[in-house]
């Protein structure tokens, strides 16, 4: 007797559109990709997220806004095992103990891919957890796979549709502006007697990527910048050693295609080439194909802070990224990659602790607005899309001071390495982006706060900021 004959009629038309029951019996999986610009709090964005969860049994009041939680049908949130196959397991036990240690500090950078399994058992709501609870014992299972990856790799969805004189075009033509032009000078001295034309002497082209790849890395971790392409250049990993990586955009004549024969510019196009079959498309193929849900962290108040060129870069990238996302005919990841459909994605304005309670809206509203969201066009054949502000681990306090004459909300909190708390004040977040009249002295020294007090062991939890809004938003229809 099948399961709608038992239960009656009628059922169907409640059914629709619900999760599918037998998934809900058999247990299913959603799989999340966290993935953000370098340093915008992916790492301890996940540590967070898996030590809540974990903890939220014991310690409901920390997820209140996790509906399955704030409604009581959470049964049990546990680590899944992790078979040797898969991708590296991501370090949530070692990052844990970093930020629980004395002194208290936050994880290392990682630069490469991993991943993490909760299995979450819960009590379905309604007229499924009734069909449940009929033919066993009413709890389902969902398994969240959580995904880590560098942002970097990101940024290379674009160059999908683009030839290498394409790409050496615009590449150029930013490197040569403002702050870039400075830090690029070695690269772009090398390549202005560097031509296409070239004899290719096998230690031009690598010498030139090399040259590339600092300037980008010296325009990430000295200057904020994120606009940054290719995403492997900047932690190039396995591939340290692969000569596909050794090239560089150069100027290029009008009708440039392949380059002639044996010069530096046919080398060149032809790695572009490779690196996109070889390492961008696989790379999309096998992990994208299955995320149905995608959280992209932004520091916002640290663009913001950075100054004026550092937050136009950011939104440039966050144009590239929304780009990958946008579904219908132009897009990448349907049309180049066939990976299946993103079906939400959550934009998060992270380290909200950094700013007081009454400007958190802003720093979420700035976002929207980098976002451009309002004039997105939202059809169905679109992701859903979302924009929130959410600090992972709550490490600051909320206070006032004095200024000319004026009560102001600070925030304060210890910075790493010292046994004083220090005061932190950013003025007014914008809830638009800065006129251009309007932007201050650049400001890259943001404090780090040391992480609050912190139990190993998955009872207490971590004070956050919507971090149970954000997952609710993410899965939450998964766990009704
Ligand atoms: N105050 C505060 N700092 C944070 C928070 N999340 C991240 N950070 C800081 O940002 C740094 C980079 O975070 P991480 O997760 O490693 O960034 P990733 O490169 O995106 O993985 C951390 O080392 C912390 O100093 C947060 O919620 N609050
Ligand atoms: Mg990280």
């Amino acid at each position: 007797m099948s399961l709608l004959d038992r239960a009656g009629a009628g059922l169907a038309d409640l059914l629709s559109g619900a999760p599918d029951l037998t998934e809900l019996v058999k247990g299913s999986t959603v799989s999340l990709a966290v993935t953000g610009l370098s340093r915008a709090g992916k790492t301890v964005f996940i540590t967070s997220l898996v030590h809540n969860l974990l903890s939220a049994l014991h310690q409901p009041h920390r997820m209140p806004l996790l509906k399955v939680v704030g409604e009581g049908r959470l049964v049990a949130a546990r680590l899944a095992g992790h078979p040797a196959s898969r991708l590296p397991r991501f370090p949530y036990e070692q990052n844990i103990e970093h930020m629980a240690a004395t002194p208290a500090d936050w994880p290392a950078r990682t630069t490469d891919i991993s991943e993490i399994e909760i299995d979450i058992r819960f009590a379905p709501s309604g007229a499924l957890g009734f069909l449940l609870g009929q033919i066993g014992d009413g709890i389902a299972t969902l398994r969240l796979r959580i995904v880590d990856y560098p942002g970097e790799w990101l940024l290379d969805l674009p160059l999908l549709t683009q030839s290498y004189a394409d790409w050496s075009r615009a590449t150029l033509q930013l490197a040569r502006r403002g702050l870039r032009a400075e830090i690029a000078r070695d690269f772009l001295g090398f390549i202005a007697d560097h031509g296409p034309d070239t004899a290719d002497n096998g230690d031009d082209a690598k010498r030139a990527h090399e040259l590339y790849a600092t300037y980008l890395r010296a325009a990430r971790d000295r200057h904020g910048l994120s606009f940054l392409q290719p995403g492997h250049f900047l932690d190039p990993g396995a591939l340290a050693d692969n000569p596909t990586l050794w090239f560089a955009p150069l100027d290029l004549p009008a009708g440039f295609d392949h380059g002639k024969p044996g010069t530096l510019g046919a080398l060149m196009a032809q790695r572009f080439e490779a690196y996109k079959a070889d390492i961008v498309t696989p790379f999309y193929r096998q992990y994208f194909g299955s995320f149905s849900r995608q959280v992209v962290l932004v520091d916002v108040l640290g663009a913001l802070l950075a100054g004026r060129e550092v937050f136009d870069d950011t939104r440039r990238a966050i144009d590239a990224i929304l780009d990958s996302f946008r579904y219908g005919q132009s897009n990448i990841l349907r049309r180049l990659l066939r990976v299946n459909r993103i079906e939400k994605v959550l934009f998060a304005a992270t380290k909200a602790d950094h700013v007081p309670d009454i400007q958190r809206d802003h720093l979420a509203a700035l976002l929207r607005n980098m976002v451009a969201l309002p004039a997105l066009d939202v059809t169905s054949s679109n992701a859903e899309i979302d924009v929130a502000a959410l600090a992972s681990v709550i490490s600051t306090q909320e206070d006032t001071v004095e200024i000319d004459g004026h009560r102001v909300q600070v925030v304060v909190g210890k910075p790493v390495g010292k046994d004083t708390w220090e005061k932190f004040f950013v003025g007014n977040v914008p809830a638009k982006p800065p006129k251009p009249e309007a932007w201050g002295q650049p400001f890259l020294n943001i404090p780090v706060f040391e992480p609050p007090v912190i139990d190993v062991s998955p009872v207490d939890g971590i004070a956050h900021i919507n971090l149970d809004l954000a997952l609710d938003y993410l899965i939450g229809d998964k766990l009704r």
